[in-house]
């Protein structure tokens, strides 16, 4: 299928090096587009289906890619070629179909992008984080290795696949040792604990697990032949941990990564795997915690920095933002707040910066907050992440009103701007907002202040 999606790309005129958008629903068809596109030399260029429609202009005119793969129902127009994927009637499925397939591949090196994938920043705009072939590869071997793959293990797939996580952490895995994969079209308990009984992999974001849990069929007998679960994305609490193992009798293997660096570190399969850290150094990677330009000793809080092969290279048309990610030595500084134990272990205590990560998707308080500052009745307004029983982390919008203030107009605003996953989930209207000696909002004192907001006496885990 993918060499039939190769052959469409080139009747499309798709060259070596070009960009593809695609904004599709999760399908067998769009695995087969991204493979194409690596097939073909091109990058692949994933977008949210959930974003609006000046989200993907935005993307469109960064990427400035030579063709949009649309699905059916949110195509839009966009001044390239573009087409649409799906069964029944998507028009680049249908020229694919009508194509023999090719065989031959475009060899890249090393250090030419394979992908594209747009992340969140400070400034309140998405930067594409290039992903070269050589970062790919060497993260897909690194975790087929220490996770122990084999052509007999079956994936229950349930990530959405326009996110590192998804895309290349669960498929390369599997597709490097041929591995049966269950493909579900999103996350849904029903689905997985019907399907759990043939697999032999998991991996998922804390809130999937934290919802299974939730279901009392997901319990030993149902979890007993499988392998592995792993969580990452967001931080799993040691509370939702030990539930797993009591309710299951698995240890969750919990790891860590960022879109510009892959995989990072990882609990091991053999030998301890501790709540609340996140593991060790993947093969290759270099890690460090840095204070102020000197390393931290054993047990001391810093910022975690990495280097290695697995590394982006860099912002797409940012250099001043690829500089200012990296130090001089040529580490990634991640924004992590973390330690590194005697033996080598990293926890993860926090982030430097002020992004929130709600149901492991990630969202910069900037992006909201511009919006939110251009309706005229709000005076000031911040946003932060309060704790979320289901999502970890909510997005909360403090804001100081001028006059009336209704919800649900602002509702009604957002829905062409935003994507709804970073829609504020609650909206507090307060005379003031808490400001230092040099006037800069405190976000932590709101953190602090209402950090039971999205909890009741029913919703404890
Ligand atoms: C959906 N909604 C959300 C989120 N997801 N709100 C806040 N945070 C979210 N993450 C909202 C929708 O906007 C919608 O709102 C309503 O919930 C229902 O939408 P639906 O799609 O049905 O939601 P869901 O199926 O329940 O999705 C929740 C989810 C999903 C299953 C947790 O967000 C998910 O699969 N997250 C995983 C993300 C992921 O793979 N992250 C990896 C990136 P309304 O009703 O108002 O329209 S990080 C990464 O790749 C690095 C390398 C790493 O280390 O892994």
């Amino acid at each position: 299928m993918s060499g039939q999606y190769a052959a469409a790309l080139e009747k499309c005129g798709v060259k070596e090096g070009d960009r593809v958008l695609v904004k599709v629903e999760k399908s067998i068809d769009a695995v087969a587009l991204y493979l194409a596109c690596l097939q073909s030399g091109a990058v692949y260029v994933p977008s949210n289906p959930k974003n609006t429609v000046e989200e993907t202009a935005y993307l469109f005119q960064d990427a400035e890619p030579s063709l949009v793969v649309f699905s059916h129902e949110n195509s839009q127009s966009v001044d390239a070629r573009s087409e649409t994927l799906g069964r029944g009637h998507g028009s680049l499925t249908s020229l694919a179909d009508s194509l023999q397939g090719t065989d031959e591949v475009t060899q890249r090196s090393g250090s030419d992008l394979a992908a594209m994938l747009y992340t969140s920043g400070t400034t309140g705009k998405p930067k594409g984080a290039m992903l070269t072939h050589r970062g790919l590869i060497a993260n897909a071997i690194a975790l087929h290795d220490i996770w122990g793959f084999e052509s007999e293990d079956i994936l229950l797939h349930c990530l959405p696949i326009f996110h590192v996580h998804g895309l290349f952490v669960a498929l390369h895995c599997a597709m490097l040792s041929a591995s049966e994969v269950i493909f579900l079209n999103k996350f849904d308990p029903e689905s997985i604990i019907s399907n759990m009984s043939e697999a032999t992999v998991m991996m998922g974001v804390p809130t999937h697990y934290a919802r299974l849990l939730g279901d009392s069929r997901f319990d030993h007998d149902l979890c007993a032949h499988m392998r592995l679960f792993t969580s990452g994305s967001a931080p799993m609490s040691e509370l939702v941990h030990e539930k797993f193992q009591r309710q299951t009798s698995h240890r969750i293997l919990e790891r860590y990564g960022m879109t510009e660096a892959g995989i990072i570190t990882s609990n091991p399969l053999e030998g301890e795997r501790i709540p609340g850290t996140v593991g060790f150094p993947l093969p290759d990677m270099e890690l460090r915690v840095a204070q102020d330009d000197r390393e931290c000793d054993i047990d001391e809080l810093g910022v975690v920095e990495v280097r290695g092969s697995h590394l982006f290279s860099g912002y797409w048309r940012q250099l001043e933002k690829t500089a200012a990610a990296f130090t001089k030595d040529g580490y990634l500084i991640t924004g992590d707040i973390g330690s590194l134990d005697k033996h080598g272990r990293v926890s993860l205590q926090g982030r430097s910066n002020d992004m929130i990560i709600s149901g492991g998707e990630n969202i910069y308080p900037k992006e909201v907050e511009l919006y939110l500052e251009e309706i005229p009745n709000v005076n000031e307004c911040v946003v932060v992440g309060l704790p979320h029983p289901d999502l970890g982390e909510a997005v909360t919008a403090f804001l100081i009103p001028d006059g009336d203030f209704s919800e649900v107009a602002v509702g009604e605003y957002f829905k062409s701007r935003i994507a709804s996953y970073k829609q504020p989930k609650k909206y507090v209207l307060v005379d003031s907002l808490p400001r230092n000696a040099m006037g800069k909002i405190q976000r932590s004192k709101l953190r602090d202040e209402y950090s039971t907001l999205f909890f009741d006496a029913d919703n404890h885990i």
